[in-house]
């Protein structure tokens, strides 16, 4: 029988037994919150949004089972869904939230974790470090060069808030530096969403579904949109950014983004190269820089991701443990086979080629640019 092409997930997440520890410590969000009831299982209090205090405990944030922090529930799931190798990364909100003097020490511990899990699973997994951001830069890149002693370590995982001013505070650019010279990818991930005051006095009515579906993606687009105008790609050509949710909407918006740019009077020009704005074209450091993931949910969106970076640079992912099935025990899980078909119908379409791009997706582009050995 012919051997079925790898498939390798680059978006899924784990929050490692120490994380849960620190979590379970803090009273404040971020933090973990145990029911009076055991049999229950705890909640998980990680956006400003599921911290309130006038619902019951038991109804705030989500429940988390063994799946968030479980190595052996990760490789049950692949097996399950034919996943050959991951690419694990501490979820959201990482270390944004620590103290400076504490950051680094954690940083430390969990990367240390996460090339552990990856040693004992050669072949399966590999991981994208965090780094301690809120830290002195000093801290920071000293983190980043450590993690070349790492080798399952492919990446590093990165909020939108960046040092605490967002990803076009020039006070980055040492980290920007370090992160190229190491050829480190970027995996570039929402937390924060958008203020909850935009959802409306009935968000709570709603749950997750505005900030997970509209705060998250615009989130991404406008924390990379900064980078871009700021002129990160300028000065750092060698940068590689994977963007989380396909890139939010950045693939739909370029246009309108780049359009605003050349309508606008006040934007500075470059004095050198009479450029407005940014020297490198939105749609040069898309081709050249950018790689998205392909969890969207739509062939619409895998469709709009490869017009705009190329089908070498649409990369699969799941992002459990997060999604699971809303019934019990349900083994297979529906946002995994969503995003599968969105790959199949958003490249193969029919006739002659059909397929081609979707091994790329699914598993080969991965392969290429992180350099995995799968199986
Ligand atoms: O469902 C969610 O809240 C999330 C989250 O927090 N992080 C993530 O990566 N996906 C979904």
């Amino acid at each position: 029988m012919p051997k079925e092409p790898p498939v390798v997930d680059i978006h899924t997440h784990i929050y490692p037994p120490t994380y849960l520890s620190l979590l379970r410590s803090r009273k404040t969000v971020p933090y973990l919150l145990d029911l009076a009831d055991k049999t229950l299982p705890p909640r998980l209090i990680i956006l400003p949004s599921d911290d309130d205090p006038s619902l019951p405990p038991e109804s705030r944030g989500r429940p988390i089972d063994v799946s968030y922090s479980s190595i052996e529930e990760k490789l049950k799931f692949m097996t399950n869904h034919h996943i050959t190798t991951s690419v694990i990364s501490l979820a959201n909100p990482w270390l944004d939230f620590l103290p400076p003097e504490e950051g680094p020490k954690w940083a430390t511990t969990i990367n240390n974790e996460l090339e552990s899990l990856s040693t004992c699973n050669p072949g399966k997994i590999y991981a994208f470090a965090t780094l301690p951001l809120s830290a002195p830069p000093q801290a920071i890149i000293q983190e980043i060069s450590r993690l070349k002693t790492l080798p399952h370590i492919k990446g590093i995982i990165l909020g939108t808030t960046g040092l605490g001013s967002g990803l076009d505070d020039p006070a980055l650019n040492p980290i920007w530096s370090s992160l190229q010279s190491h050829s480190l990818l970027i995996f570039l991930h929402p937390h924060y969403g958008l203020p909850s005051s935009l959802y409306g006095p009935r968000a709570h009515e709603y749950g997750h579904v505005l900030p997970l579906s509209l705060g998250f993606p615009m989130e991404t687009t406008i924390a990379f949109t900064r980078m871009w105008l700021s002129g990160v790609f300028d000065r750092y050509p060698g940068l590689k950014l994977l963007i989380a949710h396909s890139g939010g909407t950045i693939p739909f918006l370029a246009g309108r983004i780049d359009s605003c740019v050349q309508h606008e009077r006040h934007f500075p020009e470059d004095q050198g190269t009479k450029t407005r704005g940014p020297i490198r074209s939105l749609d040069t450091v898309l081709k050249d820089n950018i790689y998205l993931d392909a969890v969207i949910y739509s062939g619409t969106g895998i469709r709009a991701a490869i017009e705009k970076v190329g089908v070498e640079k649409v990369l699969f992912g799941t992002d459990h443990p997060f999604f699971p099935p809303l019934e019990e025990g349900e083994k297979k899980w529906k946002s995994v086979f969503t995003n599968l078909d969105a790959v199949t119908e958003g490249q193969d379409g029919e006739g002659a080629g059909a397929g081609a791009g979707a091994g790329k997706i699914l598993g080969g582009n991965a392969i290429e640019l992180l350099g995995l050995e799968v199986g």
